[in-house]
């Protein structure tokens, strides 16, 4: 080889401070093609990301060769959304290079702050299950698991929020808009997907019937890769990313002018299957390209994994063994009989035999149990788009229920809750009992929500396969929600106990003892200050609200919903706010409330109750009469990025949903981990963090998930009896219905008041609210005791260690994947 080449070639490996730098001023010049002087912080964020892959590409090559090699059993996560949020910072930090990269930037002047801020945000997912798939990938690649993720390109990912007079309004949200430097676009590797179209019955080889798809329209689905760089940059994992491509089997020589225009038209609909995440969180709103989206990357990631099990393999006897496919919630569910469609249609396996190998290759995770959320299809709908599907799901179906247990007890009615068919009304395909029966494992995500999925939406199916329920209960990557996001608190914790606890979160419990070092406490205050002020001036630029460093950053960040309740926080705020008013000559301990989060377009209630939080924020921030003592501030587009700013500041974590109706969380988890105390309900995963910090660490309320069952069971309770029992919460309603907050309209909140009163108050705001106003009073009297605070705050940081996605992780992969760590070989040579 060229010996230029060959030093190129090392150069592009190296992790020095000097190569990084010949690097970017190489990269600028002839790939971003900028002159020092003409470039601009994107542009350098495209020349520093560029270099940084470079350096990533060679040892992606190794994994990917080694998995190969090994004929590993590899896991594929299927998942409509992955919100990973930004890649440099990770990918530095990863690849242990942060402080290289920063050296290396300041000596040609610029600032890492800069570059990094340069990056947008990919935000393809809502929240939980997105931002949960994404801290996976992490865990996977940094176990060293051969672990692939599958989802869809989106050309627009999750909306961006602003307000307009305190309301949300909607943006388009542009990722890909300057180009995205971390993805490898294969244009050679390229799936065709059908729709539409009829089913043509017919005799095989050996005079069996048999079936094959006809007279569809077909789209084409190309893969991007973007590298997953675990921790260490040992292994480095795939995330394919489908994009839809119109096919090209028109032939636009023939066409007269009418038809080559509507050929056009063709074209860019079957493209649009990409272009946009649906902006719903745990709430389905059943749109036909939303069923196709589903299909689209499904069947192309199934196609891809048979060609890659193909290469090694001449029979499909050892699939299971060699794969394991995990359904990232019902979205994905359809794959189970697209495989059986692949595997019988294309590649002539009996149904027995199809279907054996299927169970044993899919599982599926539940994210939630809301009723809304869950998927149901119109038969019609299914039948026109994915005929043969239809056939197919009628006949798993009518093979399971003959030869279920209910069938053989004669009860009918827990047949017809068995039956992928829902028969009410119009016909609907259920998604999550064709993923269940489809899958030999079915996981919840915390204790809790596991329980309630065998007692409530599953009970009929655990009655039928109690031993395939099984509890994962959820985790988040230490790497990013701590290491990343949290560099001060992240060196405190290595400087005392080294830097196991990145790889190995369970190091963490060493900090324990040191929550009663004096000194040790006044460090870690320290480092929450610091990033109380770094919250405080993106506070300032956000909204332009002045808040005090030394107030109580009391957090409430999450998608908005009703079962999440921030509209019990925002009553907690405004009797806070008439408290602090009634006694001004009290010293009250200053308290800065802080939401974020975004609502569904289409959820009225969710963004009147933005809009509240925004009036009351104005009425209280401009009160002279509090004292600057309350501060209201509701941050814009939260996303994953903002997270990094907003977690490690937070004092208090706001986990506050009706018991029963929030599976797990993982913001409750990040919160904690960064040295928050919980307020929170025994719901999804607090109960298991009361465990992990006890009980003294955390300050729990409310009714308790069998509470509310009860209460709801037996004819619900009388809203306006408790209302009428309570001052305080009497006089914020009160205010709020006379428009003390909405001058301008004061009927603006009649919905609200509705939905507590005579709308029965389905999620219990009023029936919890003086428990949570108890909890938040002994929050803020403890608050006063500072070295009590911490102390408990480091107890919380130091009992997190289970929550860590790598634990997570590793349980699937011993007790539903099978799939095990493979080291890569790193020869040196690279790939050519
Ligand atoms: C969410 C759940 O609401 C949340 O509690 C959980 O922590 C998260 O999933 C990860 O498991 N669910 C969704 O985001 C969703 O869209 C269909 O469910």
């Amino acid at each position: 080889m060229d010996a230029r080449y060959k030093s190129r070639d090392i150069e592009r490996r190296s992790l020095d401070v000097d190569s990084l730098k010949r690097s970017f001023l190489e990269w600028l010049v002839y790939s971003v093609g900028k002159d020092a002087r003409a470039a601009t912080r994107r542009d350098w964020f495209h020349t520093v990301a560029l270099a940084v892959r470079d350096r990533v590409v060679d040892r992606w090559m190794d994994t990917t060769r080694s998995y190969y090699h090994e004929d590993a059993k590899r896991v594929y996560y299927l998942s409509l959304e992955f919100l990973i949020g930004r890649l440099l910072t990770n990918s530095l930090s990863n690849l242990g290079i942060m402080d290289e990269c920063r050296q290396a930037l300041d000596r040609l002047g610029l600032s890492m702050d800069d570059v990094v801020d340069s990056e947008p945000d990919a935000a393809l997912g809502n929240g939980g299950l997105g931002r949960l798939a994404a801290c996976f990938l992490d865990s996977m690649a940094s176990q060293g698991l051969p672990g692939y993720g599958y989802g869809i390109r989106y050309e627009f990912g999750l909306f961006e929020q602003r307000f307009e007079n305190g309301w949300q309004v909607e943006h388009p949200e542009q990722w890909l808009q300057f180009g995205n430097p971390w993805e490898f676009a294969r244009p050679e590797v390229l799936y065709p997907v059908q729709f539409y179209g009829r089913v043509e019955e017919f005799r095989d080889s050996v005079g069996e019937r048999a079936y094959r798809w006809v007279d569809s329209e077909r789209v084409l689905a190309m893969a991007y890769d973007t590298p997953v760089v675990g921790y260490g940059g040992d292994t480095i994992n795939t995330l394919r990313l489908w994009s839809a491509r119109a096919t090209s089997d028109f032939n636009f020589g023939h066409f007269n002018e009418g038809a080559y225009m509507k050929a056009v038209e063709q074209k860019i609909l079957s493209e649009n299957l990409s272009r946009v995440l649906y902006p719903n969180d745990a709430t389905e709103i059943g749109k036909e390209l939303r069923f196709k989206q589903e299909y689209f990357f499904t069947s192309a990631s199934l196609q891809d994994i048979l060609r890659r099990y193909l290469q090694h393999h001449t029979s499909f006897d050892n699939l299971p063994n060699k794969a394991a496919i995990q359904l990232n919630d019902t979205h994905p569910a359809i794959g189970i009989a697209e495989l059986m469609r692949l595997l019988i249609d294309q590649h002539g396996l009996r149904w027995e035999k199809a279907w054996e190998i299927t169970q044993a290759t899919f599982a599926y995770t539940n994210h939630t149990l809301l009723p809304e959320a869950l998927e149901a299809w119109p038969v019609r709908m299914v039948e026109r788009i994915l005929p043969r599907h239809m056939q197919i799901i009628y006949e798993i179906n009518a093979k399971f229920l003959t030869r279920s247990k209910a069938k053989a007890a004669g009860d009918n009615a827990r047949l017809s809750h068995l039956s992928l068919i829902d028969e009410r009304g119009d016909r609907r395909v259920r998604m999550g009992n064709l993923a269940f029966l489809g899958s030999h494992k079915v996981n919840g995500v915390s204790a809790l929500h596991t329980e309630l999925m065998k007692e409530t939406v599953f009970a009929d199916f655990h009655a039928e396969f109690p031993d395939r329920i099984t509890n994962k209960t959820n985790g988040i990557t230490p790497r990013r929600w701590l290491k990343q996001a949290n560099p001060a608190l992240s060196e405190l914790i290595s400087s005392r106990i080294g830097e196991g606890w990145i790889s190995d979160l369970g190091q963490i419990a060493a900090l324990k003892e040191k929550a009663d070092d004096v000194v040790f406490r006044e460090e870690f205050r320290r480092a929450k200050r610091k990033n109380k002020k770094r919250l405080a001036a993106y506070i300032a630029r956000q909204t332009g609200e002045e808040v005090q460093i030394d107030s109580i950053f009391d957090v409430q960040v999450k998608r908005m919903h009703e079962y999440k309740r921030q509209l019990l926080n925002v009553l907690h705020t405004v009797a806070l706010y008439n408290e602090m008013r009634d006694n001004p000559t009290v010293s009250w301990v200053p308290v800065t409330k802080i939401f974020a989060g975004k609502a569904a377009p289409s959820y009225h209630m969710a963004k009147l109750i933005i809009k509240l939080i925004n009036d009351v924020a104005k009425v209280v921030n401009h009160d002279p009469s509090v004292h600057d003592n309350l501060k209201v501030v509701y941050l814009p587009n939260y996303n994953v990025t903002a997270a990094e700013i907003i977690i490690p500041a937070a004092d208090i974590s706001e986990q506050i949903s009706t018991a029963g109706m929030e599976a797990s969380g993982t913001g409750n988890m990040k919160l904690a981990l960064n040295g928050a105390l919980t307020i929170g309900t025994l719901d999804g995963a607090n109960v298991e963090i009361r465990e992990q910090v006890g009980a003294d660490n955390i300050f729990i309320f409310g009714l308790t998930a069998e509470e509310v069952n009860d209460l709801r069971a037996n004819g619900g309770f009388n809203p306006r009896e408790v209302i009428a029992s309570n001052p305080a919460l009497k006089r914020a309603l009160d205010m709020i219905a006379t428009g003390a907050f909405s001058p301008d309209d004061r009927n603006r909140y009649q919905p609200i008041l509705q939905a507590l009163t005579d709308g029965g108050d389905h999620f219990l705001v009023t029936a919890d609210f003086a428990d949570y106003c108890r909890a938040q009073d002994a929050a803020m009297q403890l608050y006063r005791d500072s070295e009590e605070w911490t102390r408990k705050a480091i107890i919380n940081t130091a009992s997190m260690g289970w929550f860590s996605s790598d634990r997570t992780v590793n349980e699937y992969a011993t007790e539903i994947w099978d799939v095990h760590p493979v080291k890569p070989t790193h020869d040196g040579e690279g790939f050519r």
